[in-house]
């Protein structure tokens, strides 16, 4: 491939795809996708044959994980700092969707050849990110490998029942929301019991996999990882369901187990909280009202994902990220503090949950002379 053609590749398309889905310009960004495969793909009329298959292949991946994948790694940010609309992402990833299945369609005369194996690529449950899935799945039928691609949000149970009547040789899971990393636990030990290898990733699993290794999962960062690995023997088999608490001695401290069943006690106390520490919430209207009671039960159900794999910083990262939001919609990022307040006070005989809260308040916590301003 010439440098000219890598270039415009990089840069030009990048760009114009960013535009196009901003714009929800879908003829655009298909026609766009359409020239990037035939800029790094085979010569216009090039010999047919094992050289040509494999450069369209390798076109088709490039395209999915070097124009798409970013693209929408893009978006994320943009709706985080306020500069696109939540219609606007959906659109996008609609006209997404459709350009992975225009790189499906434009490559599939180069998957003839030799099927390296068959595996099952699946969403957690609870997970709606079916993207990611979507570009692993078809980076991998274009490595060779038969997929049986579930898409987003399966139950547990249907994964083993289809894994279990096509003897795939892997699961892959992905998840994106590490609130779904106990649900995720449970699928990674019980496909695992049915004797299949698992491999795991998506952002939910953490910084280099870590909560994939701790749950005794093969993990890689991305499709060409997936592939990779898929090449080797599995390390180390495992054969068995297990209780959480095997994996995740820490468990025993029932610290994760109350906080579940407490739950709705915890939202409705730190709701009566919030709007003491914070009286602007008494201006609210009832949709800011009912963000706020969302904001709210995700601190908890973060607090209660952080006791499960024991970690903290997978709080912090949480309470950065949502500091973050806030501040691009102008609410200032402290109105969490009395939340976070009112979890320390109710949950104070806990000490995992302490040292997570007091870390994150940490952060938070503005001069006070900031604060009334
Ligand atoms: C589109 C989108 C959605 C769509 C998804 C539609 C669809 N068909 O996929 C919808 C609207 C449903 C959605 C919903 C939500 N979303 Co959303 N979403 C996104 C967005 C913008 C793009 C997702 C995507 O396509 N990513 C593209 C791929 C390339 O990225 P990737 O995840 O990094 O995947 C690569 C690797 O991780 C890896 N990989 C992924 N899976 C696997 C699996 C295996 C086995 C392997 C080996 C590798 C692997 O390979 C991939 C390819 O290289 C992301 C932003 C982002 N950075 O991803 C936010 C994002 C993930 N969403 C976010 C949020 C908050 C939500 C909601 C909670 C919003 C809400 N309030 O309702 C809900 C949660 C719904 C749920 N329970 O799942 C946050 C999560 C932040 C956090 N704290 O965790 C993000 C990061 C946005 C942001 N910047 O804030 N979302």
């Amino acid at each position: 491939m010439n440098a000219g053609k890598d270039a415009l590749f990089r840069a030009e398309p990048s760009e114009q795809l960013w535009q196009a889905l901003c714009e929800g310009d879908e003829t655009r960004a298909v026609a766009l996708v359409r020239r990037a495969l035939a800029a790094v793909g085979p010569e216009q009329g090039a010999a047919t044959g094992t050289a040509a298959r494999e450069r369209t292949r390798a076109a088709g991946e490039r395209v999915l994980l070097e124009l798409i994948a970013p693209a929408q790694q893009r978006l994320g940010l943009a709706w985080a700092a306020n500069e696109i609309t939540v219609a606007q992402e959906h659109a996008a990833t609609v006209i997404s969707e459709r350009c992975i299945g225009v790189v499906a369609d434009s490559t599939a005369p180069a998957l003839a050849g030799p099927v390296l194996g068959r595996v099952l690529v699946s969403c957690v449950g609870g997970e709606w990110h079916a993207l990611p899935a979507r570009l692993v799945s078809e980076v991998l039928r274009l490595r060779g490998w038969r997929v049986d691609h579930l898409g987003a949000q399966v139950p547990t149970e249907h994964v083993v029942a289809h894994v279990r009547r096509t003897r795939a040789q892997a699961v892959l899971l992905s998840s994106s929301i590490p609130t779904l990393l106990p649900g995720a636990h449970n699928a990674i030990s019980s496909c695992q019991g049915a004797g299949v290898r698992v491999l795991a990733g998506g952002a939910a699993f953490g910084p280099q996999g870590r909560y994939a290794r701790m749950m005794r999962a093969e993990w890689a960062e991305d499709a060409r990882g997936a592939a990779a690995l898929l090449g080797r023997s599995p390390t180390p088999p495992v054969e068995a369901a297990r209780p959480p608490d095997l994996d995740l001695p820490h468990l025993a401290d029932q610290e994760y187990t109350m906080v579940c069943r407490t739950r709705l006690q915890l939202v409705k106390q730190a709701l009566a909280d919030v709007e003491e520490g914070f009286p602007e919430m008494r201006r609210y209207s009832e949709y800011q009202r009912e963000r706020t009671v969302e904001d709210i039960d995700y601190v908890v159900d973060y607090l209660a994902t952080a006791l499960y794999v024991n970690d903290p910083d997978l709080f912090t990262r949480f309470i950065v990220w949502t500091a973050d939001v806030l501040v691009a919609r102008d609410v200032p990022p402290w109105c969490l503090l009395p939340a976070l307040d009112s979890l320390l006070n109710r949950l104070k005989d806990f000490p995992r949950a302490v040292g997570i809260l007091t870390a994150a308040r940490r952060l938070l916590d503005p001069p006070r002379s900031a604060r009334s301003t």
